[in-house]
């Protein structure tokens, strides 16, 4: 029987369609389910939509549309979106599905069987984001004036003033979740994540309320109230059972086969926002109903966007996803290897677990070093050396030329090849794709030094014996490459196995006794018919960026500066006088305030010292290239005569220096400290 491996995403919620941030998470659990298949383990891949509650509701009342029909809308805008992303063999769940809905009311009935007094009817009083659907307590809000504000969605709260609810003994529980962290350090990883969880346990929790009356969009608890209240299931107690539920028959019956045999090996993979739900509030629903508890909870960072997370409810971050793969479908092969390199670059960038800033910078540095040039060259190498001398010299094993020995270059070639499925397999068992991917371009630079060092061509000139090997040696190692790099980069490993004529199973390259080459079958190479992925000069990464920020009002903002500098084209503006120039008064200015300014997207107040009694009152757009906290202390160059005027409502007494036309790229900088007020020329 092979092993069970169970990988979940989040299931998101339908009030807007996916984003970068959704299709990481995706793809990451695509990534590790493809994985799994390849080494023959018993693998599901669950992911799916959280179609309930108030933010659902909402959203739908905004639009004039009933809640079904906003779910009916948006949730097969996932589903599509997966399939257009080539995401692998998955089911998706929508929590609007009669199944669902029975699991979760058959779970309501377990937790009152095993556990009675976890239930229990009281009054909720507090604070509650609509964005997170999470209650809050001041002490995890921020307060802007007089407003409680969200930190995650920067919004403000509601206050919920005695609402009647169920309530669950969430405090019961945090003693054996405690145990169960120490006695299972993997069931929440990255380690930072567990410690945070184990301090939040350690200082106690508060019970829970799972039901709400104000709204209706949600299951309904299957039990009367005294009162008379309709409640309905708190949406995070009805999303996390998702991944019990999919498990389930169709009656929704919580003891089924798949439940028992998949679901202690589950791995639930989410955003570090959604933690906590998944590392205390599921579990504890889960020992409270008598149910085994998911392996583990693994946790990403975020991307975000200067600094932004990438979120709906910011506009200004939000890439979509097949826009990107397909702008970055750039070479002959199309959208399949474009979204490769979407996916690569985010897997790499980071390693899982922490967060990381997109940026067009590195995804072209990404694209241009590790994709054009490391595996890029290194196929179009082989494969035309081998097209080109394999009728007079077969690439074939000769083990002649294969002896042991660190100044064998085949030898080497093939250990460090051997080493390297090992090690890329533990790191892709470890959960951790950045550095499996390091350790596999370590293996791609050899290659590519093999060739260097045996130099095929000379061989052949000199009519040397070994070249048959030498070929040999470098069809196996595109071979092995082209394995390893499935789970991330399936279609570019597809095309270079097709051109090897290797259509087998793609399974995970095992090797034996330090031989791994040896498995690779006889393959005959042809040669491409054009780059896999063409190096990204800068009016293709012009293009690129345009096709994916392009217009789009409140899109993400250019890069800082392209990957290799563009000289920016001189502007036509007519010459002016030394006379004109020294009509302007520059200054150096230090910024000692920066705040947002509401409703203005763009737009920064700043208070700038130049120098003089009272510091000027300058509006500038800046807002989306910097965030306020960033600015203060940081020198600036202000045009300190530019006649006042009104801005948003404020008096604006001089502009800063900045650098880019539509899109701020850079603020005019000194290389060294400067006082303020000093005249600049
Ligand atoms: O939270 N960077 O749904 P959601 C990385 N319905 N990942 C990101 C991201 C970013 N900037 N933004 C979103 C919900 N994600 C609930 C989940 S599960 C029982 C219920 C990813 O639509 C990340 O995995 O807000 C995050 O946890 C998830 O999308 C949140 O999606």
């Amino acid at each position: 029987m092979s092993t069970p491996f169970y990988i979940t995403t989040p299931i998101y919620y339908v009030n807007d369609v996916p984003h970068l941030g959704h299709a990481y998470a995706t793809m990451v659990a695509d990534a590790f389910a493809r994985f799994h298949r390849m080494r023959g383990d018993d693998t599901r891949f669950l992911t799916g939509t959280d179609e309930h509650g108030q933010k659902v509701e909402e959203t739908a009342k905004k639009r004039n549309l009933t809640p079904q029909q906003l779910v009916d809308e948006v949730a097969p805008r996932f589903d599509e979106a997966w399939k257009t992303l080539d995401i692998a063999d998955y089911n998706f769940i929508r929590t609007t599905s009669e199944k669902h809905k029975q699991v979760v009311t058959n779970l309501w009935h377990r937790i009152r069987r095993e556990s009675p007094e976890d239930l229990y009817l009281a009054s909720y009083q507090g604070w509650y984001c609509v964005g997170c659907e999470a209650f809050y307590t001041e002490s995890q809000l921020v307060k802007d004036g007089e407003t409680w504000m969200c930190t995650t969605h920067k919004r403000p709260v509601e206050f919920i003033d005695k609402e009647r609810s169920w309530f669950f003994k969430l405090s019961k529980y945090a003693e054996p979740l405690l145990a169960h962290i120490k006695a299972h350090p993997e069931f929440i990883r990255p380690d930072a994540y567990r410690k945070e969880i184990v301090s939040f346990l350690e200082s106690g929790l508060r019970d829970l309320s799972v039901s709400r009356t104000s709204f209706a969009w949600g299951i309904p608890v299957p039990e009367a109230d005294p009162d008379g209240m309709k409640h309905v299931i708190y949406v995070w107690m009805d999303a996390l059972t998702n991944y019990y539920s999919d498990l389930c028959p169709p009656d929704g019956s919580l003891d089924g086969a798949d439940a028992k045999n998949y679901f202690p090996h589950a791995i639930h993979l989410i955003g570090k926002d959604i933690l906590r739900f998944h590392a205390v509030y599921w579990p504890a629903f889960l020992l409270s109903a008598g149910l085994p508890l998911p392996k583990s909870i693994l946790a990403t960072g975020w991307w975000t966007v200067r600094g932004e997370k990438i979120s709906k409810s910011m506009p200004a971050t939000r890439i979509d996803p097949i826009k990107l793969a397909q702008a970055l479908a750039v070479g002959p092969f199309g959208m399949p290897l474009g979204i490769d390199a979407m996916r690569y670059y985010l897997m790499r960038e980071v390693p899982l677990g922490n967060d990381g800033d997109f940026t067009f910078e590195g995804l072209f540095g990404r694209f241009n070093a590790d994709l054009a040039n490391d595996l890029g060259n290194l196929v179009n190498r082989s494969l035309t050396l081998i097209a080109k001398f394999a009728a007079d010299h077969p690439p074939v094993r000769d083990d002649q030329f294969h002896s042991d020995g660190h100044e064998n270059p085949y030898w080497q070639l093939e250990v460090h090849a051997f080493e390297t499925v090992r090690v890329v397999a533990r790191e892709f068992e470890a959960l951790a794709p950045s550095r499996a991917l390091e350790l596999l371009w370590r293996f791609i630079g050899q290659a590519n030094r093999f060739i260097d060092q045996t130099q095929p061509w000379a061989m052949a000139r000199s009519k040397d014996p070994a070249l048959g090997h030498a070929l040999w040696c470098l069809q196996s190692s595109l071979w092995t490459i082209a394995r390893m790099i499935a789970p991330v980069l399936p279609a570019t490993s597809h095309t270079l196995l097709g051109w090897l004529g290797d259509t087998g199973p793609v399974t995970w390259p095992e090797g034996v006794d330090g031989r791994v080459f040896t498995q690779a079958p006889q393959l005959t190479a042809q040669p491409p018919s054009g780059a896999m992925f063409p190096r990204l000069d800068e009016p293709m990464q012009a293009k690129i960026l345009a096709a994916v920020i392009g217009d789009e009002p409140g899109a993400a903002p250019a890069p800082a500066k392209p990957a290799e500098s563009a000289k920016p084209a001189a502007p036509a503006v007519a010459q002016i006088t030394f006379d004109d120039f020294a009509k302007l008064e520059l200054r150096v200015g230090k910024v000692i305030s920066a705040v947002a300014i509401p409703k203005k997207d763009k737009l920064l107040h700043l208070h700038v010292d130049l120098g003089e009694a009272k510091p000027r009152s300058i509006i500038a757009g800046i807002a989306e290239a910097y965030k306020p906290d960033a600015l203060v202390g940081s020198q600036v160059i202000v045009v300190a005569n530019l006649a006042p005027r009104k801005m948003a409502g404020l008096m604006s007494e001089g502009m800063i220096l900045a650098a880019g036309d539509e899109a701020i790229l850079g603020l005019s900088a000194l290389d060294r400290d400067v006082p303020p007020g000093t005249r600049v020329r």
